[in-house]
């Protein structure tokens, strides 16, 4: 059984902190019925813009979560915390050398009971999330498999994570994926922008992210909301 403090979230919105949102695009976010923000960026993530958009989230109860990708955006009074382990990367740094540092640095002051491990899968090379972390994004739908495996029952990760940042991506891997996972929780992230592609990742993924589209068309994005919910309710 799925017991994660994410366990319930469907829908998720991730902002970054490195860009510009203003209160009434923030407060629509928030309102939503969305389930959660995670907050979380591939580059220009700080501890002052961090903590600025925690403080600004923090308005409203919906709950927050950090996703930590560097040491300087390590901040606390979040809901939860999300350490991402990029699996299909050959860069040590990635896999696992960055959480070590943050541990050695940070490790007495963790929250345990509310701090996840996530295995990435990136699988849009053009992302800046694949080029920073090195990660060989090309792979094909057989070539995904070792490391759902991996991920999810030799290491037991809590939670896997098929990111296609920036672009939409194969429903055939993620439905894979999804039958194929055993017990760690699956999240979608990647190119979402209306309620239809909502609507597809919702049919597989146990927890649908919602990125970019924020900041391109608010409206679209707001409308995955119900999109998301409305495959879930008839899912049960
Ligand atoms: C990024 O998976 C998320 O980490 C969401 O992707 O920005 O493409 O929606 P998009």
């Amino acid at each position: 059984m799925d017991t994660g403090w994410y366990a319930n979230w469907q829908h998720v919105f991730k902002l970054d902190p490195d860009k510009e949102i203003s209160d009434e695009a923030l407060d629509q976010l928030c309102m939503s019925g969305t389930d959660a923000i995670i907050i979380g960026g591939s580059s220009g993530v700080t501890f002052d813009n961090t903590v600025d958009l925690l403080a600004r989230v923090r308005r409203y109860s919906v709950d927050c979560a950090l996703e930590v990708s560097t040491m300087d955006g390590a901040v606390p009074g979040f809901d939860g915390y999300f350490v991402p382990f990029v699996l299909n990367t050959k860069q040590a740094d990635w896999l696992m050398l960055k959480q070590l540092e943050g541990l050695q640095e940070y490790g007495h002051f963790i929250p345990w009971e509310m701090t996840t491990a996530s295995g990435y899968i990136v699988l849009n090379e053009q992302s800046t999330a694949a080029k920073v972390s090195g990660a060989e994004a090309n792979l094909s739908e057989q070539e995904i498999l070792p490391y759902l495996w991996m991920a999810d029952r030799l290491l037991r990760l809590p939670v896997v994570y098929i990111e296609y940042s920036g672009t939409f991506g194969d429903m055939n891997v993620l439905a894979r994926a999804a039958s194929e996972l055993e017990q760690a929780h699956l999240i979608y992230g990647g190119g979402i922008d209306n309620a239809e592609k909502a609507a597809q990742a919702a049919a597989h993924a146990h927890t649908v992210v919602v990125g970019n589209v924020v900041y391109d068309n608010l409206k679209a994005a707001l409308a995955t909301v119900e999109a998301v919910k409305s495959v879930k309710v008839s899912k049960q």
